[in-house]
């Protein structure tokens, strides 16, 4: 069946990451991708330095309203980065007012890495993004925003009860699933482990040797794509790390290319995967 989601996030002009991303790996997946930006930036902001940022809270309420008018609704939401506190709510009421009966509710709560903050963010915004859990049917959170969400401390090694420590706080905050990225447990490894109230899947791959930046971003347009093509949560979690995968070894082919994955030339094999 063919569906329509629509994605929250910014439009980085320059940067590869949220909209940019978003927008055509879930395009590929074969799934309409309505957009609804919530900010523009003339570059995304971890490395550049003096990055134009337009806060686009004030039309959300009007794009809303219109859409309702006009009996639009979703087969799913997914937000990624989000422009402001205010924004949070906003997000509670379009979900409220646009998302289909049953249709998944996809949460990045996309605000911090490598035990950090995002430098737009604040702990206020942390503790405000706790609130979209609810509404989750799956949240996709890195170590890092796991951390912030649920007020545990921040660690660069970790055992099984630690993630479990991490899962299970997510739960509590009310997500019906947590699709934990990054989760390595022993050097050259990395992996994504699914975690509901009854079950736990994790999925490990080879860690590789460079890291790029927006590949959160990669990760969850892909699950998003493969879940609403009607794979599984765990199936969906696999693609996207396997997708993931190939545009960080794409990256280590093209020289100088530090602010981004270079995700475009491996598109077909998400196509495939998807298949
Ligand atoms: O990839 C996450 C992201 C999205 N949007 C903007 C960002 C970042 C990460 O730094 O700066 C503007």
């Amino acid at each position: 069946m063919y569906k329509k989601i629509l994605t929250i996030q910014d439009i980085s002009c320059v940067g590869q990451c949220s909209l940019t991303v978003a927008l055509p790996i879930i395009s590929a997946c074969g799934v309409e991708t309505c957009v609804l930006p919530s900010a523009v930036l003339s570059t995304h902001t971890a490395g550049f330095s003096g990055f134009t940022f337009r806060d686009l809270s004030a039309d959300m309420p009007s794009i809303c309203e219109h859409w309702e008018k006009e009996n639009i609704t979703f087969d799913g939401i997914y937000t990624g980065y989000l422009g402001s506190i205010s924004q949070i709510n906003m997000v509670k009421d379009i979900v409220k007012r646009t998302l289909k009966k049953g249709a998944p509710f996809i949460f990045d709560p996309a605000m911090a890495d490598n035990g950090k903050l995002y430098p737009a963010f604040d702990l206020a915004y942390a503790n405000e993004m706790k609130t979209l859990c609810p509404f989750a049917e799956c949240v996709i959170p890195n170590i890092t925003e796991a951390c912030y969400l649920t007020g545990v401390e921040y660690r660069e090694e970790y055992d099984q009860e630690y993630v479990r420590l991490l899962t299970d706080k997510l739960l509590d905050l009310g997500a019906k699933k947590v699709v934990l990225t990054g989760v390595s447990y022993r050097k050259g490894k990395t992996g994504v482990l699914v975690a509901s109230k009854e079950n736990v899947y994790y999925y490990e791959h080879d860690k590789l040797a460079n890291s790029c930046h927006g590949t959160g971003d990669i990760y969850a347009s892909a699950f998003v794509g493969a879940l609403v093509r009607g794979k599984t949560t765990e199936q969906s979690a696999k693609i996207a790390a396997d997708y993931t995968v190939e545009c960080i070894k794409e990256t280590a082919n093209v020289k100088n290319h530090w602010y981004g994955a270079c995700f475009e030339p491996v598109l077909s094999k998400l196509i495939d995967m998807i298949k």
